[in-house]
């Protein structure tokens, strides 16, 4: 659009505009270069979260009400470029949640996917879909869509702490979103802890078995000592991939896809001294710091991480990692949507 133009001109294609704009109509000459972009501009900021300052006021929030009363009791990661939207980046929701010992967050289920990834817990569980199973520290947790899904602490010792990850705000972009409560607080458990994954999670699986959640993975804890032990295996093998260091995918067994439809999600080990290549990709990520220290550089902004603490990587954000201490991260991103939509993009450098 060609923006030398007389002030009557102006004035008649305003006139015009509030004229079309009765109708429900608009000039799409004003707003093409928004609507098609050179390349994507994202509205949010590298950031990161401390563990030091996140946790004592997650545990502040334990004494202001229980998890029963705020049926999820948790502190959401809101990216400081849209405050207020409840957004670590474009698409994904994330959050802190606390469960007191004693205390059950009560069961319900809704379309949105979510994963947990535990940082503390001793004796933490949660049941999904009639099974139950013990939350442990780098434990990778999944909830399916719309499958009933309750949180507890049996142990008299000690808070459970994890960080959530939903795709509601894709389910709701698509208006697509239902949820129910359970009358009872606790779902009942049907299944023996472990039957996921022995029936999936063992390189096996049923014979002539169809998916219990449908594009989501049957196994719905990859439990850290498992993911650990491979990780470190294959890194004692294999030279680091100059941009992503040593890193492992989360799998689903029946189709070798990410676990869930819409979330992606990996852990990497980045050995004492390493520095990847700088890498850019149109998902926002979220990267959590199991072990170790590591210092992120997004976008010209430096970071050091260590244990539990989270680093929001937007759309398109040039990143490079270094780790100072030999070091384990987990991430999850909404690549899985996108590649399934045929819109993600990566560039290496
Ligand atoms: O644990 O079911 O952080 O429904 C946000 C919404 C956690 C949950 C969140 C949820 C949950």
């Amino acid at each position: 659009m060609d923006d030398r133009i007389t002030p009557a001109v102006a004035q008649k294609r305003q006139e015009f505009y509030g004229r079309i704009g009765q109708k429900a109509l608009a000039p799409l000459w004003e707003s093409l270069k928004g609507l098609v972009p050179r390349a994507p501009a994202t509205k949010f900021l590298p950031h990161a979260w401390h563990y030091g300052d996140v946790r004592p006021l997650l545990m502040e929030s334990g004494g202001l009400l229980t998890a029963e009363e705020a049926e999820r009791r948790v502190l959401v990661f809101e990216n400081p470029g849209q405050p207020g939207t409840s957004r670590i980046t474009a698409t994904m929701y994330a959050g802190m949640q606390l469960i007191l010992p004693g205390e059950v967050a009560p069961a319900h289920k809704h379309t949105a996917s979510a994963l947990r990834f535990v940082l503390e817990s001793n004796g933490g569980y949660t049941s999904v879909a009639g099974e139950r199973t013990t939350m442990r520290r780098g434990d990778f947790i999944i909830t399916p869509n719309d499958a009933w899904h309750d949180h507890g602490q049996d142990q008299s010792t000690g808070p459970v702490i994890w960080v959530d990850g939903l795709d509601l705000h894709i389910v709701n972009f698509f208006e697509a979103a239902f949820s129910e409560h359970l009358n009872d607080k606790k779902q009942m458990v049907v299944k023996r802890e472990g039957d996921s994954i022995a029936r999936f999670g063992s390189g096996m699986m049923p014979f002539n078995a169809t998916s219990p959640f449908g594009k989501t993975t049957p196994i719905f804890n990859y439990t850290y000592e498992t993911s650990r032990r491979a990780l470190m295996q294959v890194a004692g093998a294999d030279a680091p991939d100059p941009h992503f260091g040593h890193a492992l995918r989360y799998a689903n067994p029946f189709d070798g896809g990410w676990p869930m439809p819409l979330i992606a999600a990996w852990l990497t080990h980045l050995p004492k001294g390493f520095e990847t290549k700088p890498v850019r990709s149109t998902d926002g990520q979220t990267w959590i710091v199991v072990e170790g220290e590591v210092t992120a550089e997004v976008e010209g902004k430096t970071f050091t991480l260590g244990e539990n603490d989270l680093l929001a990587v937007p759309s398109w954000c040039w990143r490079k990692f270094r780790a100072s201490k030999d070091a384990v991260v987990f991430a999850f991103s909404d690549r899985s949507a996108q590649e399934k939509l045929s819109i993600f993009s990566e560039e290496r450098r």
